[in-house]
């Protein structure tokens, strides 16, 4: 992808031409409002007309709602309020083995355009989840997604999670808050930190938008207090050399086909862990050209 003209582009320049530029499709979408909030607060909603995902978000409901059914063991019509005891009601993983819609969700350009600055283009899915929430007086406590990772946390994000709001956010309908900055201070929130529910701004946004974050970012929710489901699926990236929450035994030659090369690194077909003699010169050579450092 080559920049406008006038524009920098780092992949004009020879040493670093086999060098992703990350930039460029955040350029190319209009993001950079969206990655400079990124930067600056550890958070970023992006707008269903930005989105773009249209029909899909239905098509995602409705599958969604068809599966909580099974799990509830009732029909689909009988999905609604009521059912929900804690801060979730129905939270499942492995959603990209469960149709093409899901498939397409993770391919959405503008979600993978902020991800990949967040975590360069050799990051990989780690889980993908369906996440329905009922009406209750349950809040989530503040926390990172760095899981399982002690501070001081580096400054560059290790993970990231792109959530696509299936229904509306406000505070009275049980949104995502984030404490905006917080993921400068580079930690998880201490026990006595994880209730500062005053710090957190909730997330007010319509269906079909996209929220990302930084990995470092604390982030909780309110209560729902309407009727009816929350719905939203979470994509939780995280960088190469990390282990992931799925194991994507799932993901076939004809899902590979079907959505391309991009699509096959996200499902882990370049990590290079557990090393083969190739996987391993690969690696050290990158290592050594110091790819790694842009991506
Ligand atoms: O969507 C929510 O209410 C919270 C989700 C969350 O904590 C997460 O995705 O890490």
């Amino acid at each position: 992808m080559s920049a406008p003209a006038g524009r920098l582009s780092f992949a004009s320049y020879p040493a670093l031409s086999d060098t992703p530029d990350t930039f460029a499709p955040v350029r190319e979408l209009g993001l950079e409002a969206n990655v400079a909030e990124l930067d600056e607060y550890g958070y970023t909603v992006v707008g269903p007309e930005k989105v773009g995902a249209g029909p899909l978000i239905e098509e995602i409901r409705v599958r969604l709602t068809g599966l909580a059914a099974a799990r509830f063991e009732i029909a689909p019509d009988e999905v609604g309020p009521g059912s929900a005891a804690t801060h979730r009601s129905y939270f499942e993983h492995r959603m990209l083995a469960e149709g093409r819609c899901f498939e397409r969700a993770l391919m959405n350009p503008v979600s993978l355009a902020l991800i990949t600055h967040l975590l360069g283009e050799s990051c990989v899915l780690s889980s993908m989840s369906a996440f329905m929430k009922g009406p209750s007086d349950k809040m989530l406590d503040l926390h990172t997604d760095n899981v399982g990772i002690p501070a001081p946390f580096p400054a560059y994000s290790q993970v990231a999670n792109s959530t696509l709001l299936l229904s509306d956010y406000s505070a009275d309908d049980g949104a995502i808050t984030f404490v905006p900055r917080s993921h400068k201070l580079a930690r998880h929130p201490l026990p006595s930190e994880v209730e500062a529910h005053h710090l957190a701004v909730p997330v007010e946004a319509a269906t079909g938008s996209l929220v990302i974050f930084h990995g470092n970012t604390w982030h909780g929710s309110l209560p729902r207090r309407t009727p009816g489901y929350r719905f939203s699926l979470i994509s939780y990236f995280v960088r190469m050399y990390l282990l992931r929450q799925e194991a994507p035994g799932y993901v076939t030659d004809e899902m590979r086909a079907r959505n391309g090369p991009r699509f096959a690194r996200l499902a882990g077909d370049d990590i290079p862990y557990p090393f083969g003699v190739s996987t391993r010169d690969k690696t050290y050579l990158a290592n050594a050209a110091g790819k790694y450092q842009h991506t």
